[in-house]
This record gives structure tokens, sequence and C-alpha cells, in this order.
């Protein structure tokens, strides 16, 4: 089916889930949606936030801008504008933002009589932040837990959050989180090289299909995991890495403090250690 008549039989009313037909329409290449109008108001909101935010600061120099929030003293109050409450709001305008941008492509998804995947993958991109400036933050007792938003600030703030663990890489959760970043890069590469070497043919040649594909990998490793299968794992290695990073840095602080290097003595305290005939 050619676009022009997709369109005309999917561009029709339906499928939203707040606002009924009032913003069901399309604007050009967009759609609109309530969600759309949700979207665009937190995002300026926010942007616009952020720059009142630099132009209180010292400095315009792009590297250096930081939006920093409360001190910890603040526990969980509102802090005045210029100590922490421009980043609580700008904070809700952000999850404001990100929820909305999810709740459109349920909207766009249910439109399209599509899976709900899209948005399913997208909230736990929306996890792994909420973990840094809600999850956390609430069980640590403040919001000045929370990272502050700045190029050069935000880096600071991962450096030293690891040193007050001492060695984080020995943190598990973030042990498993890599491996899946890993894989998932080593999946993207596979999956990627092995679509555009028969999708994209030199000149005159012929573009191969899915036999081509399995062959390959059977003649390469004895197995082929399937055009469909390798979006499976791909999905499932995207969300898995975005899921432990947020519950390795939710666990450092709120249920682990100190070295994540001695966290792996439960392993010299096992009892086989001192069993009687180990002498
Ligand atoms: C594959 C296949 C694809 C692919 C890729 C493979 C035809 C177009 C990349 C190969 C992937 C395998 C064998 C899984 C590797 C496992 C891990 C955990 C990385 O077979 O089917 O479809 O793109």
């Amino acid at each position: 089916m050619g676009m022009l008549s997709f369109e005309q039989k999917y561009r029709v009313r339906g499928g939203t889930l707040l606002g009924g037909d009032l913003f069901d329409f399309w604007v050009g290449n967009f759609y609109c949606g309530f969600f759309g109008v949700t979207t665009i108001f937190f995002a300026a909101l926010g942007t616009a936030l952020i720059v009142y935010g630099a132009s209180m600061g010292d400095t315009w120099n792009i590297w250096q801008i930081s939006i920093n929030p409360p001190s910890i003293s603040y526990g969980f109050a509102i802090a005045p504008m210029e100590e922490g409450g421009l980043w609580q709001i700008i904070t809700l305008c952000a999850i404001g933002a990100f929820v909305s941008w999810a709740l459109r492509q349920v909207e766009i998804s249910r439109k399209l009589g599509m899976g709900l995947h899209i948005p399913i993958a997208f909230s736990f991109a929306i996890l792994a932040y909420l973990s840094l400036v809600l999850i956390r933050p609430v069980l640590m007792g403040a919001w000045g837990y929370g990272f502050p938003y700045g190029i050069i600030t935000h880096l600071d703030w991962v450096s030293n959050v690891g040193y007050q663990h001492l060695a984080f890489h020995y943190n598990p959760a973030h042990m498993i989180a890599i491996t899946f970043f890993f894989t998932n890069c080593f999946a993207l590469a596979m999956h990627g090289s092995l679509i555009l070497a028969v999708t994209n043919p030199s000149d005159g040649g012929a573009i191969k299909t899915a036999e081509h594909e399995n062959s390959f990998f059977r003649d390469n490793i004895g197995y082929s995991i399937g055009a469909l299968g390798i979006h499976r794992l791909g999905m499932f290695l995207a969300v898995s890495a975005a899921f432990w990073s947020a519950v390795c840095i939710v666990i450092s602080g709120p249920f682990w403090q100190g070295s994540w290097i001695a966290w792996w003595d439960w392993w010299l305290e096992m009892p086989i250690w001192s069993f009687p005939f180990a002498g």
C-alpha cells in the first residue's frame, strides 16, 4: 500500500486516551493529540526555565551552565527559585514531557492498530531518569540527591556518587547493566551490518532476502535467531540495560552504603570455607 492510500485508511478519528476528538487531527506531518499539546507545553516551559536559570547563573559557557537541585537541608520542601526551586519545577516539566511523549506513542500506536511495544520500551528510559531524580531522592530523604542539570556538573555528580562507593564497577547491578549495554551494541552491530549487506548491494547487484540472512549465520555459527527473533532480542537487551541501570543507582545509598568492593564479602563469609574437612 503506497503512503497516499495508507494515510487515507489510517489517518482517521479514534484510538485517543484523553480529550476524545478535541485534538484528534494532524498539523502537516504531525499528529496533534492531547498528549502532543501537553508535550509541547512541558518541553517549552522546561526549556524556557533552563534558559532563565542559566541567565541567573554566573556563566554563559555552555559546558559550565548548571541548574542545581536544592541543598540536602531542604529535605522534601519546595526550595526558593534560586536555591533549587527552579530545578524542582524543571524536573516536573521533564517528567511531564517524558510521560506525555510515552502516552502520545500509546495514542498513535492505538490509532494504527499496532502493539504497544514502542511506549513500553520508551517507559524503561523514563524509569532510568526517574530513578535519578525521583525514586532515589525519595528513598534518601531529600530532593538534593537528584543530579544537577549541566553538561560538566552532571558528569561531576556521577563521578562523586561513584567514588562515594569507592569502586562503582564492583556494583553487581552495574555489572549486569554494562553487560546488557555491550551485548546490545554487539547485537545491533550484527543486525545493522547484516541488513546493509543484503539490502544495499553495489550498482547492478540484486537485493537479497531472509534466506541469505539465515544462511549466513547458519554457515557461520550454526544458528540463526531469525528476523523476528533478532528484534525481540534487541528490545530485551535494550530494555534490560535501562532497567539494570536504574537498579544499580537506586541500590547505591538507599540499600547499600560504603564500598561496593566490600559488598562481595558475603562470598568470603560463606560457611563452605570453614567446613571441617577443608582444614
Ligand atoms: C540472525 C538474524 C537476523 C539478524 C542477526 C542474526 C536472520 C535479520 C544479527 C544473528 C543473531 C544471533 C545468532 C543471535 C546472537 C545472540 C546474542 C545474545 C547477541 O540470525 O536472522 O535477522 O539480524
